[in-house]
């Protein structure tokens, strides 16, 4: 190990002291949970850890070696320090963040630096947000997750074992070892925390393009699709909406009243969604540039000055996130704003993207004024990854503060591990062809198993037209995801979903449909979520880790652990998809809702096969155009029953008022059903219900599956 040796030669005096500390030291810091350092020194002088929920300490100390897992720290001549961990034989490989090409990541490497990747490939190194984790499967199912405690630009590959190679100081490992893939998760949860529970509103469909302009045009998408009865929630306004791009502003002639604008799309039921970039045009006699000039909230060069770059707005400021001060004086910027009555805010360009250098971002060596308990002050380099997290933290704040007792809804192009406790993201700039669809998945899911599972990509695709077969597949699938959202770039043909023919609006409809009959089932799986941080969209090996033959399927995917979600990736939709072995000697059933819709959701072959799982109750509820629409779907339900071997299955349902506060205070319903079988008779029962909400007066039908 050269670098103790290095430290050894260059600090004689503490060798003759205790030559033993400047051995790797290794800290239980939770159940199944190891923290490694190289070496005493490194743990002490340990840098605060950005992406965990707070510093945990010691409960015990252990011998390093003692633990099969215990990686090999070393420095390699880029002046890197590298930690390594060997893997058993047959490991399969997963996480590692926001990343191109399959689900199955042995043999990739990556780097975490997150990037404004506009047209991205199979073969990108690095996207918008930065994950360093990975979540290894082991032969027999068993799963351990290690995390490089890093913030600095960080290699991870994965050719053989697991070695992070990061810029910058020593990082400690942390490896999260449990008997399952799904306890790994929620061990890598109580670290990192969970996602926080959305608004109802932000689990339904959005509609977004760059951009809606001008409003006349956002009313007349919006209309289109009540008229059409096309399910949707939320409609986005990107950047055009601005005044010359400057954040905080509308442009007087194209949105003249955003506030009227917000209320005809709140009375027809859509929930709305605004951008705002971190970029601030520097300009005297423009609040924002004035107000943040006065604070001094600027990131700053090298040399003190303040870092000016070029983005949207021409010649721009960037605030510098990391300062507790400067996020308090964003977070106040949002008062007003939200006061046009807003309901959610979409962070782009956070990387931060910057376009007039090479880097296509901050130099490295600016200077970020960060708060001492996230290390204090520092180069750019070192906080590059967390600057998106930071920028969105302080929206959040901000949000929160402007509405109180509701819930947030934040979306963020950059983030890092840990940032999904402020906002979702979503998989920028994606394309709209054939391969990107096929990625969305492995992708969607990936991100999912890196903590960050509000996730989904640009449904349809962002650059390019595409046609409408492959819109038509894609909002298929899409439209499962937890994050479902259909956006376009500026200047490709429009990709509303009657933008093509009447067959792709049809498929459009459906899968759409398929949502808000399944959101019951969505929204329960979000609260999961933000209770024990399970992953909202998993791999279908999840359904049984211990068969090889999932693991490299990722043309599937679990909506939760009870639907199984088959889609159709190739324009031929013929590829062989491997589903889960039957569960003593019950089969995952396939199912649809033919008996809603008089047949057309079956025969439509661009919309993904769905199985439900043997003993598994999923409950959905009749469509709805929006939430609010027919209350919250609770007059009634229908369950999904597929029983197991014993003629049994059980599923849950969460209900409560889809915004605010008041369910954390006990204002919910959560009720487990059981259905049983006997002498051919199924019948179902509530077996727990928890929580302080009146149950409600409601017709439960219940469909039996086979
Ligand atoms: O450089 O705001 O990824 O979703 O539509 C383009 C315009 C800036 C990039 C985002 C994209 C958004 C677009 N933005």
């Amino acid at each position: 190990m050269s670098i103790r040796r290095a430290l050894i030669a260059s600090a004689s005096i503490l060798l003759t002291l205790a030559p033993q500390v400047w051995s790797q030291t290794a800290e239980v810091i939770g159940n199944g949970i190891v923290r490694f350092d190289a070496s005493h020194e490194a743990r002490i002088n340990r840098r605060p850890s950005i992406a965990m929920v707070r510093q945990f300490e010691s409960i015990g100390d252990i011998v390093p070696s003692t633990h099969p897992l215990a990686p090999t720290f070393s420095q390699n001549d880029e002046g890197r320090f590298v930690a390594s961990i060997d893997i058993p034989a047959n490991t399969s490989l997963y996480g590692t963040g926001q990343v191109a090409g399959p689900l199955l990541r042995n043999g990739f490497v990556t780097e975490t630096w997150n990037f404004d990747a506009f047209g991205y490939g199979l073969d990108a190194k690095n996207l918008y947000t930065s994950q360093p984790w990975v979540l290894a499967v082991r032969e027999d199912g068993t799963a351990f997750g290690v995390l490089a405690d890093t913030t600095e630009r960080c290699e991870i590959d994965l050719r053989d074992g697991i070695t992070f190679r990061a810029v910058g100081s020593e990082f400690p490992v942390i490896i999260i070892d449990r008997d399952t893939p799904q306890q790994v998760m929620e061990g890598l949860a109580e670290l990192t925390g969970t996602i926080a529970m959305p608004p109802r509103w932000a689990v339904g469909y959005h509609q977004c393009r760059y951009s809606y302009n001008p409003d006349s045009r956002v009313k007349e998408v919006a209309d289109e699709f009540r008229k059409r009865k096309l399910p949707a929630d939320v409609i986005w306004m990107d950047i055009d909406y601005m005044d010359g791009y400057r954040v905080f502003t509308f442009d007087p002639e194209q949105f003249p009243d955003p506030k009227g604008l917000n209320d005809y799309l709140d009375s027809i039921g859509f929930s709305n969604v605004w951008m705002i970039d971190p970029g601030v045009k520097a300009e005297e006699g423009y609040f924002v540039y004035d107000s943040g000039t006065q604070h001094d909230v600027w990131t700053k060069k090298a040399d003190g000055s303040v870092f000016y770059g070029e983005v949207w707005p021409g010649v721009c400021v960037f605030p510098d996130y990391l300062n507790k001060d400067v996020r308090t004086w964003w977070a106040g910027l949002y008062e007003e704003f939200m006061a046009y009555d807003i309901d959610g805010v979409w962070n782009d360009m956070n990387e931060p993207a910057v376009f007039n250098v090479e880097s296509k971002t901050m130099p490295e060596d600016n200077i970020h004024n960060a708060d001492p308990a996230l290390g204090g002050p520092g180069n750019h380099g070192r906080y590059h990854n967390v600057y998106g997290m930071h920028m969105i933290k302080a929206t959040r704040e901000g949000v929160m503060a402007a509405n109180p007792g509701k819930r947030p809804f934040v979306l963020s192009r950059a983030n890092f591990l840990g940032g999904h406790r402020y906002g979702a993201t979503w998989t920028g700039d994606n394309s709209a062809t054939w391969e990107h669809l096929e990625m969305s998945i492995p992708m969607s899911i990936n991100l999912g198993l890196s903590g960050q599972t509000f996730a989904g990509p640009d449904i349809g695709g962002f650059a390019y037209n595409g046609d409408g077969e492959l819109f038509a597949r894609w909002m298929g699938f899409g439209t499962l995801f937890p994050f479902a959202r259909g956006h376009t770039a500026k200047g490709n043909i429009d990709k509303e979903p009657w933008s093509f023919t009447p067959e792709v609006e049809a498929t459009s409809r459906r899968a759409l449909e398929r949502r808000y009959r399944l959101m019951p089932y969505i929204y329960t799986l979000f609260y999961d979520s933000s209770q024990t941080g399970a992953v909202i969209a998993m791999p279908t090996f999840f359904a049984d880790p211990t068969d090889p033959a999932l693991r490299s399927e990722d043309d599937s995917f679990l909506l939760g652990s009870d639907l199984l979600v088959v889609s159709r990736v190739t324009p031929e939709s013929d590829r062989a998809v491997v589903l889960p072995k039957p569960v003593d000697g019950v089969p995952w059933a396939k199912f649809d809702f033919e008996s809603f819709d008089g047949g057309r959701d079956s025969k439509d072959t661009d919309l993904p096969d769905l199985y439900i799982r043997p003993g598994a109750i999923i409950v959905t509820a009749p469509v709805t155009q929006y939430f609010g629409d027919r209350p919250d779907q609770r007059d009634e339900i229908t369950l999904l029953v597929h029983l197991d071997s014993n003629g049994e299955a059980i599923g849950t349902l969460y209900e409560d008022a889809g915004d605010g506060m008041e369910y954390m205070m006990g204002e919910y319903l959560l009720s487990t059903f059981k259905a049983t079988s006997v002498n051919g008779k199924v019948s179902v029962e509530v077996i727990a219900q928890e929580g302080k909400m009146t149950p409600p007066e409601r017709t439960v039908k219940v469909r039996v599956i086979e």
